[in-house]
Order: C-alpha cells, then structure tokens, then sequence
C-alpha cells in the first residue's frame, strides 16, 4: 500500500543522514540528532547530550541491519536458540556496535572534525549492569558470538529498573547506591508494546471436562502482571545480523487498574501496579549464593512465563502446529534461574494449548538444555513447597505429576534403592518439603553442561552424579569463553593494531590464528613494541588510580591484579595475606631486594555476606597503612578499585601484568576473567581449577606460574580431617601475618576489627587459604624473579596471548550449535531501504 508517509520519503536513497557512512554524512547525522532528538543547540550541549546524539546515530545504521534479519528469519525456515538468563551484564553499547558495525574510525574521525573526542563521549554512557558476575556477563558474550556466527538467536531476560549496585568506597567500607541507569533516557531499546503479555500468579486450579467429557485443569490466578517487551540490539561483528535482546518489564494488568480505579478506590489501584512493577524493579545482587525470597521466585517464573509465551506465540503464527517446536526453537537455561520453564512450558501445552501429556512432555524435554554454572552446594536453588504452592499452585502439581513419572521410571531401573529414589527427587522432603530446581532443570532437559572441563567432571562425580549414572548421554562439557571483539579489539586498540598489522585482521573472528604470533617472538622490534604497548596500558591504569584513588603507583611496578566478585571461595584474602607478609618482610629488613609490586583489587561484595564485606574492608586497611610507609615506599603499593564493572575491566585487563585465578581447586567453575587477562598479554598465578588448568594446558606450563591443592587433594584432606592450625603453628610467616591482623595493626581505631576474618581461618578456613599459603607466597617469589628477566617475560606474555585462542566464545558457541543446538548460520542480505516499499 503507498501512503501518505511512502510518498513523502520516497526518494531518500541509501546515502542519507540514517544510513550514509561518509564522514560529512556522519557530521550531519550527528549535529541532526543533537538538535531534533536532544533538543539540544551545540553551544548549549553538554556530554551527555554528545552521548545520545552520537548513540542515535549509531543506532539509525543498526536499524536496516536489524530490520532485515528480522525479515530473514520471518521469512525462513529456520531454528532459533533462545537463551533465557535472569541476568544480561551487556557492557556499554555505543563503542561496542561501532566496533561491529566497522564503523569506529568514521565516527572517531567525524566526532573530532565536529570538535569532540570519541573516547570521552564513549565514557558518558552509563554501563548497564544487569548481572552481577560472570554467569550475566557469559550471556553478553554468547549473544556477541551468536550474531558474529550468523546463528539465529534471541536473549531472554529481566529489564531491570536497578542493575547492580554502584559500590562506593567509605572509610575503607562498600557502600551500596542504587543504579539508576535509566535516568536519561535508554537509546538502545525499542519498547514493543503490541507484543505484551499477561503472567498469572497465585490463586488455585480446579478441574473442568471440555465438551467431549474430558476432564483438564484450570488455573484461576489471584493476579496478572503485564510483561512489555523491550528490545535491544545484538550486532555481529562485521556481518549484516542484528540479533535481538528481549528483556521484558512488569506493568500492572490494565484491567485490575481499571476496576479499582473507577471504584474509587485510588490507594488499591495504586498499591496493585506497584506490586506488579515491583516484579523487575531491581536485580538481586547475590552471586553463586540465591537468596529464596518470594520476589526471586516472582521474577524468575515473570521472565520464563513471557518469554515461553512469546516463543509459542511466534512459532503457531508461522507453522500452526506445535509438534515441530523442537525443529525450530532450542532453549537453553542459564543456570537454574530460568528451570521453571519446564514446569510452564508443560502448563502451556497441556493445559493452554490441549495437548496430551506425553506429547507435550517429548516437545519439553527435545526443546530445552541446562548449563550448571557452580558446584557451591549453598549456590543450588531450592524453593519451599509452601511458597511455591502460594505462587504457582499449578505448577506444583505439574512438577508432582513429573516427579512422579520420573521416580516410577527410576524404580523400574533400580528396584528398591529407596536413598537414591530421595536423592533423585525432584522435591527434597527432609526439614521442610522442597522443590530442587536442578533436578527439575536435569529431567526436563536433553542436555546438561558444565562450563570447564574439570567442572564438568566434578559435576559427573558429586553434584549430579546420580543422574549421571541414569543419563551419561546428556551430559557433555563446554567450556566458556569470551568474546574477542569486546575484550581485546575495544579494550586493547593498540594491541589489537599490532597484532593485525603481523598476521592480518582476520584473528578477530577466527581466534585460533593468534598463533601466527609466535613467528614474531624473536622480532626485537615487534617485542618492543609489545612492550611500549603494555607500559601505555599501565599508564592510562595508573592514572585513573590517581584521579579516584590519589594514590601514585609506579608503572615500571608489576601491575598484580584480582578483580572478580569478593567471595571467600576466590581467595582475595589469600592475595591479601601475601601483601602482608611482603610488608612485614620489608619491615624486618629494609634494605631486603624485592621487584616492586602494584596490588590491585577490584570487586563487589553482596551487601549481606558479612566476610565479604570485611575483606574490602581489610584490604583498604591493609593499603592505608602500605601507602602511607615511607618504609617500604617504590616497593609496594595496594589499591582497591570501587566500583569494578565490564567498562571497568575494559581499562584494567590491558593494565596488567600478572592475573590472579587463586580459588580453592574444585571451587571455580571456570572464571572468564581469567581469560580476558590472558588474551591482554598478562601471566597468570593460579591453581588446578575451572579454566585455569585449560589455560595453562594451552599456554604451556612454563608460562603458567601454577600453584596449591588439587581438587582430589583438597577433598582428601578435608575428610582426612583438616586443622588450619597446625599450619599457624608451623609456618612463622604466616603466624606473624595474622597475628598483626588479629592484634588491630591494620586497625588502630578498633582492634579487634579483623577478628572475625583470622578466627574463621584458624578454626574452619573452609575454602584452605592456610594449607595452600605457602604454595603461594612461594609461587610469588618465583613472579617476582621472573619479572625482572625482562626479555623471558615478554617472550611469555606473547606466548599467553598467541596460545589464547582457544577461549574466545565464538568457539565455545560452536561447540553449542553443533552438539545441543543442531542450529546453522542464517545469511542476511542487505536490500537498499526504500520506504516506498516498505
Ligand atoms: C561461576 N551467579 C564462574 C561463570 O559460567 C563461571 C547469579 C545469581 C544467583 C546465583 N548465582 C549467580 C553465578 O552463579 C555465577 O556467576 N557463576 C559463575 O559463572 C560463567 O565462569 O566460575 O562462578
């Protein structure tokens, strides 16, 4: 049909201010976007007002791109995966699609004739922190790797209204504030309000017979919360696919507004959308520990219940049927978050759709996977009968009928073994009845991962094991990955125009050809070059230290650095002890030779776990003291960063020299950090855990400072009987270390501050920082002889970054379309937009 709107625009050609690449164009748009979107004249602009215009424009040239895969996939017979995560740690979106898009020069160059400066109008964007750790910010790397692989693929999840607390440093303490990133305005999103939906919650189910007789069941909720959908997004690197990022919002159920309203009853009307917005108002800030409050629990099935609905609704709309869903739509769940999903995809079949329990359940089990992402055994997620009966009294009796089924298959395969019939139960009934949500989430699924090798294994043999024996076959490895383009091509653009300049541009998406490196490990001028980049990294470290910190560090220092949620299980207090015993040495003898040391620290404890909270404590009181001594002055320095985020690291993992991977072995599912630290040219200290022992097997063992307890070795000891005090008592070093924190040395004001954290270690030291201390302070020494051959360490700082290809995500997600996805590249091809025809 041609319309009005057709007409007027029809002869805009692809050369114009929304689409055009040339850099008068690009100028144009800017200024454009500056005066009709901001609203803003350029004398008046501030930087922010910079940030959206440049974002606008860079989001114009996504749009046809996003369109027209979008078009693609409506057009096509294909599969989509669906990965459904409670948490989406994006990082900052306009230097990234200007990255993918190719397009950063252009804009750099377009910015500056306009009299600006790209990096500083890149630092105004607030960085969206809709995850807490690793697990969030694995989904923001799959996504980039989806869309770079061409794979049809959509994100599911929460729009938060609050991410992640910004931690602010006071007094040596976090202090929480709340992250309100939407304030001015989101450019990235494009609210679909014509694809809402309604989630039931709470009430109760009573059985019907349809008109032939049958009996099925209905669900009278007590409540319905809309989900609007928000979309942002998700552009390959240098391909025509813009995947989408769906992240729904909680509004109240117009209806129930309207009903209270027009009674008059203006405090209900309102106390109802409050409690339904309440649904995705902030992000739990808890990491690898769950927090069992109702409003989880209300947040993980508001997602799940969008989400699927979604999927069904897209998928008759094309094929009208529902016994092909498995054909064209994989799932997979990001841990146990989204495991409520098996429960609700039965609910929607069965009882929405009318079909029979069986089909539905070979449709369920075909469509979804589950990746475990931690072996804490406080980390599985259990919700109370009571609660879930409250909320979800439908879903309760599904998960009884599956359970049920299950346990009957079970006891043909292993008549009378009633402790493994409990241990295999999806409901734990000792000490108050409980819905076990990996269990759910393993009987439901076709495929189970972990997420390194060793974890993975560990999941075979303890956590999962029973299943294991029921199920080998669905079980399989995938070890993670993070993605190239964000992660070096972003952070690290100096490196990255080195490393091109020798062996081509094409590593960036095929990771493995970083091995060419190693024909330039002799080139003195390459290696020099290597170098000069690295002390630049360390500078531009150095002076965000002094600008947030006001502490001076000395960039010819070795930049030692652990940045990663504060957990006891990561060891920042094994790091912290060492600091101290350095300290202590210098000390006793101040004229003792030592390679001068940078520690630096960075991360966020949740703002209930007491420990953590006392170890940022205790190394800001530790740095206090260490920066502040003339004694020990161009030696040692320690340096907490607040406030540690994806933008943060962006800075930081170019920064360093030495990577910090210290968890006790069998702890660490994986880490990703460690690998963006290792693809950044920094060596690692670490143990047999996660995807340190894959790193190491990659890099070499001679360029892996390896030390402590293996998984098994920790494990035999603990049931050999493990007693941390006998390693006090033996170990001088260690004795003198803690005694000073025990004493108040490193709080004057309140000696028995750090109590606590000593008597912890001395009476359980559950995760063994004292058995593998000296393994450490050992490994230590070894860095710091190392790094004074200045030429052996370059040769390995090379070697670690030609080695690390194996850990780019576009690898591992390979690895999930081949072997559970079954899912293949979808090509895009540009048509020139003409709004004639469209
Ligand atoms: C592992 N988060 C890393 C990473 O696989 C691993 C969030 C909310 C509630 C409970 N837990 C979480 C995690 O469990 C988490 O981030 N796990 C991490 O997943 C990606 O590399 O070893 O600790």
């Amino acid at each position: 049909m041609q319309t009005d709107v057709a007409n007027q625009t029809s002869n805009i050609t692809v050369e114009d201010d929304r689409t055009g690449l040339s850099i008068e164009t690009l100028k144009r748009a800017f200024a454009d976007n500056l005066f009709y979107i901001q609203g803003k004249l350029a004398i008046l602009a501030n930087f922010t007002d910079y940030y959206m215009a440049l974002s606008y424009t860079t989001r114009d040239r996504l749009l046809q791109r996003w369109l027209q895969t979008l078009k693609v996939y409506h057009e096509q017979d294909i599969k989509t995966v669906y990965y459904l995560s409670a948490e989406f740690l994006m990082g900052r979106h306009l230097g990234n699609s200007l990255i993918n898009l190719d397009l950063y020069e252009s804009i750099a160059q377009a910015v500056k004739e306009s009299g600006l400066d790209l990096t500083e109008i890149l630092e105004q964007e607030p960085d969206p922190g809709l995850g807490n750790g690793g697990l969030g910010r694995l989904a923001a790397c799959f996504l980039d790797s989806l869309a770079t692989l061409e794979i049809p693929a959509m994100g599911y999840g929460i729009r938060y209204e609050f991410g992640i607390f910004n931690q602010s440093i006071q007094h040596g303490w976090q202090v929480e504030i709340p992250d309100k990133w939407l304030r001015c305005g989101n450019p990235w999103e494009v609210v679909r309000y014509e694809s809402t939906v309604q989630v039931k919650f709470g009430g109760h189910t009573e059985i019907y017979n349809d008109d032939r007789g049958r009996p099925h069941t209905r669900w009278i909720p007590s409540f319905t919360v809309e989900g609007i959908p928000h979309d942002t997004p998700v552009p390959g690197y240098q391909t025509n696919t813009v995947n989408t990022l769906r992240l729904w919002k909680a509004e109240a159920g117009e209806d129930f507004n309207f009903q209270a309203f027009n009674s008059g009853d203006y405090d209900g009307a309102v106390a109802t959308k409050i409690k339904s917005e309440t649904i995705s108002k902030v992000l739990y800030p808890n990491d690898n520990t769950p927090q069992g409050r109702q409003l989880r629990l209300e947040q993980q099935f508001f997602f799940v219940s969008c989400s699927l609905q979604d999927i069904i609704r897209r998928h008759l709309k094309k094929y009208g049927r529902l016994d092909n869903l498995p054909e064209h739509a994989a799932v997979q769940l990001n841990d146990t978050h989204p495991a409520i999903s098996i429960a609700e995809m039965m609910r929607l079949l069965v009882d929405e759709h009318g079909l029979f329990w069986d089909e539905a359940w070979r449709i369920t089990q075909s469509t979804f996977a589950y990746t475990n992402h931690t072996l804490m055994p406080e980390a599985l997620e259990k919700w109370g009968v009571p609660l879930f009966e409250s909320l979800l009294p439908r879903h309760l009796e599904i998960i009884y009928e599956i359970n049920h089924r299950f346990l009957q298959d079970v006891q043909t395969w292993y008549p009378d073994d009633e402790e493994l019939l409990a241990r295999l139960s999806i409901i734990e009934e000792n000490g108050g009845k409980q819905v076990r949500m990996a269990n759910l989430a393993t009987v439901g699924s076709h495929a189970v991962n972990g997420v390194a090798a060793l974890h993975t294994e560990l999941l075979k043999q303890d956590v999962l094991s029973d299943f294991y024996k029921l199920w080998p076959e669905k079980f399989n490895n995938k070890t993670n990955g993070v993605t190239p383009r964000r992660w070096v091509l972003l952070a690290n653009p100096a490196l990255s125009e080195l490393i091109s300049e020798k062996i081509g541009g094409t590593w960036l998406k095929h990771l493995d050809e970083l091995r060419k490196l190693e024909s330039f490990v002799d080139d003195s001028d390459f290696r020099q070059r290597w170098r000069q980049i690295k002390q630049a990294n360390k500078q531009k470290l150095a002076d965000y230290i002094m600008a947030h910190n006001c502490v001076e560090v000395d960039v010819n220092s070795i930049f030692d650095i652990q940045v990663k949620r504060i957990h006891e299980y990561k060891r920042q207090h094994l790091d912290l002890l060492h600091i101290i015993a350095l300290y202590l040495r210098i000390k006793q003898n101040p004229h003792i030779q030592m390679t001068p040391r940078t520690f630096i620290f960075g991360g966020k404890a949740a703002p209930g776990y007491f420990m953590a909270k006392l170890i940022i404590k205790a190394i800001n009181a530790v740095a206090d003291v260490v920066n502040r001594d003339p004694d020990v002055h161009g030696r040692l320095k320690v340096v907490f960063l607040a406030n540690f985020s994806a933008s943060l690291g962006q800075l930081i993992y170019p920064a360093a020299d030495l990577s910090e991977q210290i968890s006790t072995a069998g702890k660490e599912a994986s880490g990703t950090g460690n690998m963006k630290f290792t693809m950044n040219g920094a060596l690692t200290i670490g143990t047999l855990d996660g995807a340190n022992i894959e790193i190491r097997e990659e890099v070499g063992e001679e360029n892996f400072f390896l030390f402590g307890l293996t998984a098994a070795e920790v494990e035999k000891m603990k049931t050999d009987g493990y007693k941390p005090r006998d390693y006090y008592e033996s170990n001088e070093e260690l004795r003198h270390v803690l005694d000073r924190l025990a004493m108040g040395y490193f709080s004057p004001g309140d000696k028995d501050l750090f109590k606590p954290l000593v008597d912890s270690l001395l009476n359980h030291d559950d995760y063994m920082l004292l058995a593998d201390y000296q393994a450490y302070a050992d490994c230590q020494d070894k860095v710091g002889e190392a790094y004074k051959d200045v030429e052996q360490w370059t040769t390995m700082s090379i070697l670690n970054v030609a080695r690390s290809g194996k850990f780019s995500s576009d690898r591992t997600i390979k690895e999930y379309c081949d072997e559970i996805w079954h899912v293949k590249p979808v090509n895009v091809e540009l048509e020139p937009y003409d709004p004639a025809k469209a």
